[in-house]
């Protein structure tokens, strides 16, 4: 079933035909909180009052920021576009905006950091995004937030007189309309987050949508301003709100069976997930996953239509911490030979096979091999529908035929890396090999 006659359904489908293609992405979560290097909650886990945090505003000097090189390994990465933030739950803006001094540009820093973010990107032919808390700890209007799931009431810093919200929307309107009017043209703004009752309307979001429409009617525009965590928002109805959102935004988590809305229409979506355990730099944590974990992840996130937005956070000083660029590394490596098998593709027309995931453009239908295999490759469901099979990393060859001891098997189509006549089966490489079939 669709909902032919939905107009925010069929402009959302206008607005994110690029980024139903180019899949993959960076995150980046930096600001002051890279100093203390716990986490970006940090202010709020740990109870700190302004004053204290204060010291990382004076400290804060990134000698090492160099976005193109942030770009550079995006790039390399085979990442399409990504998002900074331009302010995260702490209030200080990464931006020279008129309407705070809790910004970079009074910093040691003295840089306005998104501008240069922006210039770098644009520059490798990245697509870039900003990130913006509607979440505020700085601003004296800002209510508190996190009593239900953080005791933050304790915390004196936090009791905020909830009749001058008003202030503060005016505040972040504001800001909003200053990145959509001087840093060019943005091809997505990233909010964070609708929570309990604020949410929506709270935000003013039918205003500070229109706005946004207005000063850069293509920008992709996230659910969150209405819908994140245990509320899904509008976007999966058949009805959405002018604010529901061009893309759900699942965060550490893959959605089982990627995402409809009531009507069973796919719904775009972007999966976020973190490289360690960790957003924002968090010196002691180790936990990174493997390049082959997260090649596995990107696929499945494209094997169920959707995206994957995969975070650094730069350290104190502006650098991506070296295990972050090392996996990005590989990821690049297997990117480049494989690379056609992520951008531009989407769910397969058919199921997912046991021993890994299909993806699919066009024609081509990309078998990603997660597992070793002891014989041949069975493609259920495919007999005689194979034209060619060629590994996609260096074009050779790759055998359909019927195994020897498989007659029973009718419908299925199988393929292998030698001749099925010579009765064994080389191993395909280990990780993460595709084979592209026509
Ligand atoms: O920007 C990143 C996070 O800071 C923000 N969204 C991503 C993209 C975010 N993560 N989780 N949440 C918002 C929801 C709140 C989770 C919390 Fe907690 C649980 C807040 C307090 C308890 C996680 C754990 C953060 C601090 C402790």
């Amino acid at each position: 079933m669709t909902n032919h006659t939905n107009p925010i359904i069929q402009e959302r489908k206008e607005r994110v035909q690029w980024f139903e293609q180019d899949r993959f992405g960076m995150f980046i979560h930096w600001g002051l909180y890279a100093i203390p290097a716990r986490g970006e909650w940090i202010r709020s886990t740990e109870k700190m009052s302004i004053q204290q945090y204060q010291t990382y505003y004076d400290e804060f000097n990134p000698v090492h920021y160099n976005p193109r090189e942030w770009a550079k390994a995006a790039k390399e990465a085979g990442m399409k576009y990504a998002v900074l933030t331009a302010k995260h739950h702490d209030g200080f803006c990464l931006f020279d905006s008129k309407l705070t001094d809790y910004k970079s540009t009074n910093t040691q820093a003295g840089r306005d950091l998104v501008r240069e973010f922006l210039e770098a990107f644009r520059e490798e032919g990245l697509k870039v995004g900003l990130y913006y808390s509607l979440i505020d700890w700085h601003h004296e209007d800002y209510p508190a937030y996190g009593d239900r799931i953080h005791p933050m009431r304790e915390n004196e810093a936090f009791k905020r007189d909830p009749n001058t919200f008003g202030r503060y929307l005016d505040y972040m309107h504001g800001q909003v309309r200053e990145l959509l009017t001087d840093y060019g043209k943005l091809d997505l703004m990233w909010f964070d987050f609708s929570y309990d009752e604020m949410t929506g309307e709270k935000w003013r979001a039918t205003e500070l949508v229109q706005m946004i429409r207005e000063l850069q009617p293509h920008i992709l525009i996230d659910n969150r301003l209405e819908g994140s965590g245990e509320q899904g928002g509008s976007i999966y109805t058949a009805n959405p709100s002018i604010y529901s959102g061009d893309f759900a935004s699942p965060e550490q988590i893959i959605p089982p069976r990627g995402l409809v809305n009531e009507l069973g229409d796919p719904i775009p979506w972007e999966a976020c997930i973190t490289l360690n355990n960790n957003w924002g730099y968090a010196a002691a944590d180790r936990n990174y996953k493997s390049a082959t974990t997260i090649i596995r992840k990107l696929v499945e996130c494209v094997s169920k239509n959707g995206n994957m937005l995969l975070n650094v956070g730069p350290d104190a000083k502006g650098a991506i911490p070296q295990e972050s660029l090392d996996i990005l590394k590989e990821i690049g490596d297997w990117m480049k030979k494989n690379g056609d098998s992520i951008h531009g593709c989407r769910a397969a027309d058919f199921p997912k096979p046991e021993w890994g995931r299909y993806t699919q453009k066009g024609n081509k239908l990309y078998a990603h091999l997660f597992e070793e295999s002891i014989g041949p490759i069975s493609l259920p469901g495919l007999a005689d529908k194979i034209k060619s099979a060629r590994l996609l990393a260096d074009g050779s060859e790759v055998f359909v035929g019927r195994p020897w001891s498989a007659a029973e098997f009718i419908e299925d189509a199988f393929i292998s890396f030698a001749r099925p006549e010579h009765f064994t089966y080389p191993l395909p490489d280990k990780r993460n090999t595709v084979i592209e079939l026509e």
